[in-house]
């Protein structure tokens, strides 16, 4: 059986969570609570020792400790429906759109919020390391993210998926990025009416609301 080390509060895990349930892959969930830092105690030390979540150990008793890896090896072991795009250049789609929406929303939102909250002192990156918030970085991320938003409305204008034609992983991406910017306040703007029509759309897949 696979287990999902998840958290409810977290978005990088609400990724696979989501991935799961579009695949319909049978597991077991652990939560581990982030708010009292349980990712940094001996227990969870020894599932992943990054110290993050997700986690995915699967059937060959491995563990895997990132988006990135869970993704490819659930395509991979359960390939329909296909997430990461079907043709070459769809597949080079995807992959492009993802690492965008991770690096521009998604990193952008974690600048602001984990280099300005009171609550993140010292936990300016996740993982077994502190390190020092930095409070510019914080403007830079909001400054980052505004442009996230309108660059990925200015795509959302031409297709009707993030990637093209069809949904996939970076759809999925781009929901918990966009969702998860309300923890800095902000999100997409009234004149962001292609961010609106895919969102609507997005929430007609139950996995979504995951
Ligand atoms: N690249 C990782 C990022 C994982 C990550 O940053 N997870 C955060 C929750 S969203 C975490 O575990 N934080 C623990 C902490 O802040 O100590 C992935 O997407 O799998």
């Amino acid at each position: 059986m696979i287990t999902f080390y998840d958290c409810a509060t977290a978005p990088s895990p609400r990724r696979t969570r989501i991935l799961l349930a579009e695949k319909g892959v049978p597991h077991e969930t652990v939560m581990v609570d982030l708010r009292s830092g349980e990712q940094l105690g001996e227990a969870y030390r020894a599932v992943n020792p990054e110290c993050t979540v997700p986690a995915l150990r699967v059937e060959e008793g491995a563990v895997l400790t990132n988006n990135a890896a869970i993704t490819a090896y659930l395509e991979a072991r359960f390939p329909e429906p296909p997430l990461l795009g079907t043709t070459p250049l769809e597949k080079a789609e995807v992959a492009g759109w993802n690492w965008r929406i991770e690096f521009e929303g998604l990193m952008a939102i974690a600048e602001a919020m984990r280099n300005t909250a009171s609550a993140m002192k010292d936990r300016a990156l996740p993982g077994p390391a502190n390190y020092a918030q930095i409070p510019e970085l914080g403007q830079r991320g909001l400054a980052r993210l505004k442009r996230f938003f309108e660059a990925l409305d200015a795509r959302l204008a031409a297709c009707e998926h993030v990637a093209g034609a069809r949904f996939t992983v970076a759809d999925i991406t781009a929901v918990v990025a966009v969702d998860f910017a309300r923890v800095v306040r902000m999100k997409p703007a009234d004149e962001h009416a292609h961010i609106a029509r895919w969102r609507a759309a997005m929430a007609e897949r139950p996995a979504l609301a995951l």
